[in-house]
């Protein structure tokens, strides 16, 4: 069995990738990456020992090449992390959004068709749902609620998810579209809420709250989401849809909150600054059909992993350091400084 797993030098794609190494030692895993300023290869380091593993610097827009690659490799299943991934990014500057997000998954996808696939699986996110009211904590997102977009990037990713529909009807391409809530972990890019806020409460820095805070978000452990994945793409049923969620909701202000007490740092590091453009108020999603399907269920409790995210961005400082002090420094400036 070979996999290519697009985006596995980024948070999620490579935590994907060490799940599979470790549980399947006869699967090779070709991992295609370009390398933006999210991919860090350092990360991939002890994969890069293991004799299965390929790592290959590809931009998935680059036809050519991604053909070439499916021509040595003759891939059994694609799954696609591959994505410019943050929405206050996008905010600043769509265009990559639009080249990455749609128009490099119709690069995989022609790739998939053009040399036969098992299986093409699109990872996408529960933010092409929009967002639901604080006041009405009965509603989920299911696999039915309509796309319904906020930012340019869950735009550009609701756009590769309708591509990718179209090709399963179109062409009859062997796809499924798995729709995750946030992900939290070892090797999250420190821009996002968490590794950002662990990062400054580490360096006694003002902690960057969006307006109030009340915003909600349904947090789920990184493996969580590696272990659906992997059931998806060998046990999910073509065409279909999957949500994966935690049932794990929090305030982004409790999380800071609790990120502080964890780091015994004091609260008063928390600013408030200029809420994100279209902000969405909450995501909450119902897992109910990929637990009565495929049997998944989320393991790890919030207590437990958020401990252990801390422990690792402790522990691997020299990982996330490096990061915040290059090229990322003059982003966070951007972003925060006149904020
Ligand atoms: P990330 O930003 O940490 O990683 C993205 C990776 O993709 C990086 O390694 C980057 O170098 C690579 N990449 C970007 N553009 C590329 C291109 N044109 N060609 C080849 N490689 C390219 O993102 P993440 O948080 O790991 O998210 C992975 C996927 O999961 C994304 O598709 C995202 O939309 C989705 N998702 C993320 C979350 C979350 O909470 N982080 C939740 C749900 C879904
Ligand atoms: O400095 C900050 N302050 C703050 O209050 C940052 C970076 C974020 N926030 C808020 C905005 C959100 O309400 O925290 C919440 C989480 O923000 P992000 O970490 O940027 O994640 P989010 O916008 O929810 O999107 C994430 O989950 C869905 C991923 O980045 C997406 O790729 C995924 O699809």
């Amino acid at each position: 069995m070979t996999i290519i797993v697009t985006g596995g030098a980024g948070f999620i794609g490579s935590n994907f990738v060490y799940h599979m190494l470790n549980k399947y030692p006869d699967y090779r895993i070709v991992c295609v990456d370009c390398l933006t300023y999210a991919g860090n290869l350092s990360t991939l380091e002890e994969a890069l020992k293991n004799p299965n593993f390929r790592f290959c610097k590809i931009n998935i827009c680059d036809r050519e090449a991604i053909y070439k690659l499916f021509e040595e490799e003759h891939p059994d299943i694609v799954v696609n992390f591959a994505a410019e991934s943050h929405v206050d990014r996008s905010i600043e500057n769509p265009e990559i959004f639009l080249d990455t997000n749609i128009k490099g998954t119709a690069v995989m996808m022609d790739a998939c068709r053009k040399y036969g696939i098992k299986r093409y699986h699109q990872v996408s996110t529960d933010e092409v749902y929009g967002d639901l009211p604080l006041d009405r904590p009965d509603l989920f997102f299911t696999e039915e609620t309509p796309i319904h977009t906020s930012s340019p990037y869950s735009s550009s990713k609701a756009g590769a998810d309708l591509l990718v529909q179209a090709y399963h009807r179109t062409y009859g391409l062997p796809t499924t579209i798995s729709r995750c809530s946030n992900n939290y972990g070892p090797y999250h890019f420190p821009e996002k809420l968490i590794p950002l806020m662990i990062a400054n409460a580490l360096a006694d820095k003002p902690l960057p709250v969006y307006g109030e805070g009340l915003n909600v978000r349904d947090w789920l452990y990184v493996e969580d989401h590696c272990k659906a994945i992997d059931l998806i793409i060998h046990k999910g049923r073509v065409g279909e849809v999957y949500n994966i969620g935690g049932h794990n909701e929090m305030k982004n202000i409790d999380i800071v909150k609790l990120i502080c007490k964890e780091l015994g740092k004091p609260e008063s590091l928390i600013t408030h600054v200029t809420d994100r453009k279209g902000h969405d108020m909450r995501y909450a999603i119902d897992p109910t059909k990929i637990h009565n399907e495929l049997g998944w269920l989320p393991e790890t409790k919030f207590a437990d992993g958020i401990k252990k995210t801390i422990k690792w961005y402790l522990e691997n400082r020299e990982w996330w350091e490096t990061i915040i002090s290059g090229e990322y420094q003059n982003y966070y400036e951007k972003m925060y400084g006149n904020r």
